[in-house]
């Protein structure tokens, strides 16, 4: 791949006013252009990651002065030469800086180039630079944990570990095909198939976390249903703490789907309220916004990592049992939610709840059971919680399936006495999806993909 890089310029801040504003500038002629803009670029330049005051010069005339810093590569972000401009935070002043620069010869960086350089100059790996996106964008703990155990290097150590027996059995297979006369001893044949079974059952673990490290890192969407006029939309408020969704007394008060977002102890919820499920035999007709409505709660319900069905406390149970049924038919991640539980005594409650099995009393109007709401939907979408290593990024899930195929494959071939040569095949393909993960070689589209997620300035 071809790292001769030119010099790139973009502010690292976010635009608007602000304190400061940064601008950073990498490559090549970074010195050219700390000596074309800055009026102290000779100190700048002699003491490397030091602050330096210093004016910022444009067209002979000082457009700012702020703190400069150089960092000589690879000692730096990037890993080439670069500087950092640290401004008033003027919209203003970050524009005409960025004119400077360009007419000293940089051009605009495009989104994620900065990080991409420092993955193209070996300062990072894949998974740590796709760590950065996420923890700029994380808004939970569960996702800014997640995204500092991948930038530490958590999972790229475990996938070099994992490829290190593939390795071994690879070259071992190949020093067969250099020596075809001699035949493969069937201890030999075992001892590879044994070898290749333990990675594929590592990776099968690995995969088997995806479900719950998705969540951690995407958020988890929970989906309330129900008949209509039970206290969905009341539950959505009062979980949310604010008077989001409009309730009213009339059945078919919310038509369109409702999405927020809240934290349950760290972990992200899209908590979405849907309308009303419409019921065959009540003397109520839904009208047409009504019944689009209700088809889109059913789609959402089928979408959603855990439907919270709610029955209200007072209604007969019978039509809801049915209900739940059927959604449950549609996803089976479900809780049974008795709202209104304020209307009923406990030996009401008790008797309730006999009928509809598990389930949890709660009151949106009073508050009962939400806290027990917030721990059990958490638990029910994280099992028992997280332990070693866990893969949360589509890309690296579908590389992993990708390697386990391959695996699969090359055991298939050990197992039926296949030629060695279609053995080392498999087992080359299942390292290289590995190694894609961490660093992939020359795959500008792949780089492409990733990076351009990335925002400005990172
Ligand atoms: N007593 C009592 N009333 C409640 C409770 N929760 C909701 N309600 C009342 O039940 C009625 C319906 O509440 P909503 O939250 O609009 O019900 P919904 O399930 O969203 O109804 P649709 O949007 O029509 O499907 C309103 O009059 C609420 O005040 C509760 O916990 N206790
Ligand atoms: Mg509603």
């Amino acid at each position: 791949m071809d790292l001769s890089f030119d010099t790139i310029v973009a502010p690292i801040t976010a635009p608007g006013v602000g304190a400061i504003a940064v601008v950073r500038v990498s490559g090549p002629g970074t010195i050219k252009i700390a000596e074309a803009l800055c009026s102290k670029a000779k100190d700048i330049l002699a003491a490397p990651r030091s602050l330096v005051l210093s004016d910022i010069v444009y067209g002979g005339e000082s457009i700012d002065s702020g703190m400069a810093v150089f960092f000589k590569g690879p000692e730096s972000f990037t890993g080439e030469d670069s500087l950092e401009l640290n401004l008033h935070g003027s919209p203003y002043i970050v524009a005409r800086v960025l004119e400077a620069a360009l007419s000293a010869g940089a051009r605009m960086a495009e989104p994620g180039e900065f990080s991409k350089r420092a993955y193209l100059n070996g300062k990072l790996d894949l998974t740590q630079a796709e760590a950065i996106a996420d923890l700029i964008s994380a808004e939970s703990d569960a996702q800014l944990r997640i995204a500092r155990e991948q930038l530490g290097g958590k999972l790229s150590s475990a996938l070099s570990e994992l490829g290190d027996p593939l390795r071994n059995t690879l070259a071992e297979i190949e020093a067969y095909i250099d020596f075809p006369e001699e035949d493969i001893e069937p201890e030999k044949a075992s001892a590879w198939l044994a070898g290749i079974e333990q990675v594929s059952s590592q990776i099968k673990t690995y995969l088997a976390s995806f479900a719950q490290g998705r969540m951690y890192r995407e958020g988890a969407s929970v989906c309330l249903a129900g008949f209509p006029n039970v206290g969905k939309s009341s539950l959505l408020n009062a979980l949310l703490g604010e008077d989001r969704a409009i309730v009213t007394e009339i059945a078919g008060t919310t038509r369109d789907h409702i999405e927020e977002r809240i934290s349950i102890d760290g972990l992200l919820v899209r908590l979405w309220d849907t309308a009303g499920l419409f019921d065959a035999d009540d003397a109520h007709s839904p009208e047409l916004a009504e019944r689009l409505g209700i088809e889109r709660s059913w789609e959402k319900l089928e979408q959603a990592d855990l439907v919270l069905f709610v029955a209200g406390a007072a209604d007969a149970p019978g039509k809801n049992l049915e209900l739940r049924e059927l959604v449950a038919s549609k996803n089976p991640k479900l809780l049974t939610l008795i709202n209104k539980s304020d209307l009923l005594s406990k030996d009401e409650q008790l008797k309730l709840g006999e009928v509809y099995g598990s389930c949890l009393f709660v009151s949106a109007s009073s508050g009962a059971g939400l806290g027990e709401l917030r721990s059990l939907t958490k638990s029910k979408l994280l099992g028992r919680g997280r332990e070693g290593v866990l893969v949360s990024n589509e890309r690296h899930a579908q590389a992993l399936r990708k390697a386990d195929a391959s695996l699969a494959s090359a055991a298939k071939a050990i197992g039926e006495s296949r030629p060695p040569e279609l053995v080392a095949l498999d087992l080359r393909h299942a390292l290289g999806a590995l190694d894609d993960i961490v660093g992939v070689t020359d795959t500008e589209d792949i780089l492409g993909r990733i990076f351009s997620k990335f925002c400005i300035g990172k």
